[in-house]
């Protein structure tokens, strides 16, 4: 299973839920995983913390020291073909190196500079490459309030880039995250900790290593839950925030589908 995570919000939710597929099941094949930002904060810190370092391979990629400004613009276009082509090699060593290449995970903000301009970059160069890979991507939708100016433009450029090169998007809203941790548990003041604990349930839910399910293969969801290529955008949760979500689902739910895949297709294994 390959994790490639970009930016911080990337890096940090992609790390969670790997420590979570990994928590729940030990045993099994190993996490390859590439780190890719643009400056050096939390790519430090991962780095040099002695936690999460389960994965039999970890690449992690410095990609300029200032970041991108929350500038799509710059992670897109400031990226050199010889830098690109090195994350692009190593992409490439890791695939050679696993006897079945099952699908490729990308952890990344809409909002942030990196997240979605770099990613933009990125995902293009891995589908032109690799136009077979079943790309999958978790996408942290911005809080609606704006942390940051050119989110709107960010979120709009990185979208267009998802639809057209990821083969699955799973969205994760922050603002909505929020407004469900409000409405089903007791606190109030919730942090970014407890959203992306919340991702990291959800997400590594999904994967055959983090749940009891032996095997899911990305393409059998795909090919069942949004068999039309244009309509990929999926909500994940877990199968206890869905039962007390049903309650809570706005009227306009009706327009989306509602699938619980190990009831449906998996119950048997
Ligand atoms: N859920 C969640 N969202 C985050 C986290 N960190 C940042 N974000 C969100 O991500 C967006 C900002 O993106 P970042 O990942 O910080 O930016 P970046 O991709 O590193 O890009 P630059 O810093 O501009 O180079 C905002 O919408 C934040 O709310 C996190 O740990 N969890
Ligand atoms: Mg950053």
């Amino acid at each position: 299973m390959i994790f490639i995570q970009i930016g911080q919000c990337g890096i940090q939710c992609g790390q969670e839920i790997i420590q979570k597929i990994y928590k729940n099941n030990k045993s099994s094949d190993s996490i390859k995983e590439l780190l890719i930002d643009t400056e050096s904060k939390v790519l430090n810190e991962y780095r040099y913390s002695i936690e999460n370092k389960n994965s039999s391979y970890r690449k992690y990629f410095q990609i300029g020291k200032d970041g991108s400004g929350n500038n799509w613009a710059f992670g897109y276009y400031r990226i050199d073909r010889e830098l690109i082509n090195s994350v692009m090699d190593s992409f490439s060593n890791v695939i050679e190196s696993i006897d079945l290449h099952k699908g490729l995970n990308i952890v990344h903000s809409i909002a942030g500079g990196t997240g979605s301009g770099l990613f933009s970059r990125i995902i293009e160069e891995l589908k032109n490459r690799y136009p077979k890979t079943c790309i999958s991507t978790y996408s942290i939708f911005p809080f609606e309030s704006g942390e940051n100016a050119l989110q709107n433009y960010n979120s709009v450029l990185s979208l267009s880039w998802l639809q057209k090169y990821s083969d699955n998007i799973y969205c994760f809203s922050n603002k909505e995250i929020l407004d469900i941790l409000n409405k089903t548990k007791n606190s109030i003041n919730y942090s970014i900790n407890d959203i992306n604990n919340f991702i990291s349930n959800c997400a590594s839910s999904l994967h055959p290593y983090g749940n009891k399910i032996q095997y899911i293969n990305t393409w059998d969801i795909i090919y069942n839950i949004c068999p039309i290529p244009s309509m990929k955008i999926l909500k994940v949760f877990s199968e206890s925030t869905l039962e007390n979500l049903i309650n809570l689902l706005p009227n306009n739910f009706n327009n989306s589908r509602l699938i619980n895949i190990r009831k449906t297709k998996y119950d048997s294994t």
